[in-house]
C-alpha cells in the first residue's frame, strides 16, 4: 500500500445474491473492530460512505437477471464514492454486500486509473452473462461486466469507464465454475489459478505470479476478495460455500504477500453473510484478513 489513508465504503446491499444476509456484512465487520485495527496499523481511517439504495428503485418482476435495476443503482452510487475517495488520495476499501457491488468499484476506479489490473479471489469466477447465468443472480456476472463481456457495460455505471484488459486480470481460488464460464476463461485470455494449481504450485508462487500479471504495465491493482474463496470450515458465513477452499494459512499468506508487494491500490471484501455465520467467526476472520492486507504482522 502506497498511501496512508483508508476510506472505508460500506455497501449494505445483498440483492445480487441468491440468499439474504450479506447486506449485514459491513455493520458486522465494523462491529468487530475494523476501524481500530486499521488505526492500530498507523492509517488515518475515514468511514464516511454508506451506500444505500434510493427510494423507488425496483426491477420489474419476471426479468431474467434478478434485481438488475437495484444492482445498477447501487453500482452507480458506489462508483461515485470510489472515484471521489481515490481522487482525494485515499485507498478505497469497499465492504459488501454481495459481489455484484464490484461492478461499481471497477467502474469508479476505471475513471481514475487508465489501465488497471484486477485480482479476483473467489471460489467462483463471476463470468456469467445475462445469457449464460444459471441462477439469474447478479453477483455471478460482475467480473464479466468488468471485462466488457456482458450487455451491461462499465460506462453505463460510471461515465468514461473502459473495460478491463483480460491480460491483466487474474482469478485465484476457483473451484466451482459453470460450463460457459470455463469457456469464457479460455477464450478471454485471462489467467485463472484454480485450487488445483494452488495445490500444485503453492500459494506463494501463485500470488507472486498474479501480482506480476495484474501489475504488468498497469497503474493500479484492485483486489476483489470474495470470502467464499476461503474454505467453509474457516468461513461458514457466506451464501454459496464450496468445500476445498483456501486454508486459513493460505488466505492469510496471500494477503500478506499482497501487502508486502505494495501493488494493491484498492480492495473489496464481499459476501460475508452474518445470518449464516457461526459465532461471527466469518466477520472476525474478514477483519483479521483486512488487517493482513494492510500490513499486520506477527513480529
Ligand atoms: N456461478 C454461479 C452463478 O452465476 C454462482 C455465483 N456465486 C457466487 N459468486 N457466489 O462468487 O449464479
Ligand atoms: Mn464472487
Ligand atoms: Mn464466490
Ligand atoms: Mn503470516
Amino acid at each position: 500500500m502506497v498511501q496512508q489513508s483508508i476510506s472505508i465504503i460500506r455497501v449494505p446491499f445483498g440483492l445480487g445474491a441468491g440468499r439474504p444476509g450479506s447486506e449485514n456484512g459491513p455493520d458486522s465487520m465494523m462491529k468487530f473492530g475494523l476501524v481500530k485495527k486499521l488505526e492500530g496499523l498507523g492509517y488515518d481511517v475515514r468511514a464516511d460512505y454508506n451506500i444505500r439504495l434510493p427510494e423507488g428503485i425496483k426491477s420489474p418482476p419476471g426479468s431474467k437477471m434478478k434485481h438488475i435495476e437495484e444492482v445498477l443503482a447501487i453500482a452507480a452510487l458506489l462508483g461515485e464514492a470510489v472515484y471521489e475517495s481515490v481522487e482525494d488520495g485515499h485507498i478505497p476499501l469497499v465492504l459488501g454486500g454481495d459481489h455484484s457491488i464490484a461492478m461499481g468499484s471497477l467502474a469508479g476506479l476505471n475513471r481514475h486509473y487508465s489501465n488497471m489490473g484486477v485480482i479476483w479471489v473467489d471460489a467462483h469466477s463471476d463470468l456469467n452473462t445475462e445469457l449464460t447465468s444459471p441462477s439469474g443472480n447478479m453477483h455471478g456476472i460482475s467480473l464479466a461486466v468488468g471485462l466488457g463481456l456482458s450487455h451491461i457495460k462499465l460506462k453505463q455505471i460510471a461515465e468514461g469507464a473502459v473495460p478491463l484488459k483480460a491480460e491483466n486480470c487474474v482469478i485465484i481460488g476457483a473451484r466451482d465454475l459453470d460450463r460457459d464460464e470455463k469457456a469464457m476463461i479460455r477464450s478471454s485470455g485471462m489467467t485463472c489459478y484454480t485450487m488445483h494449481e494452488i495445490d500444485r504450485l503453492g500459494i506463494e508462487k501463485v500470488v507472486q505470479e498474479a501480482l506480476r500479471i495484474a501489475g504488468n504495465g498497469t497503474d493500479g491493482v484492485h483486489l476483489s476478495f470474495d470470502i467464499d474463496s476461503v474454505d467453509p470450515i474457516e468461513a461458514p458465513g457466506t451464501g454459496t460455500p464450496v468445500r476445498g477452499g483456501l486454508s486459513y494459512r493460505e488466505a492469510h499468506l496471500l494477503l500478506e504477500l499482497m501487502s508486502e508487494s505494495g501493488r494493491i491500490t484498492s480492495a473489496d471484501f464481499v459476501e460475508v453473510n452474518p445470518l449464516l455465520d457461526r459465532n461471527n467467526q466469518t466477520s472476525k476472520l474478514a477483519v483479521e484478513f483486512i488487517g493482513s492486507l494492510f500490513g499486520s504482522r506477527i513480529l
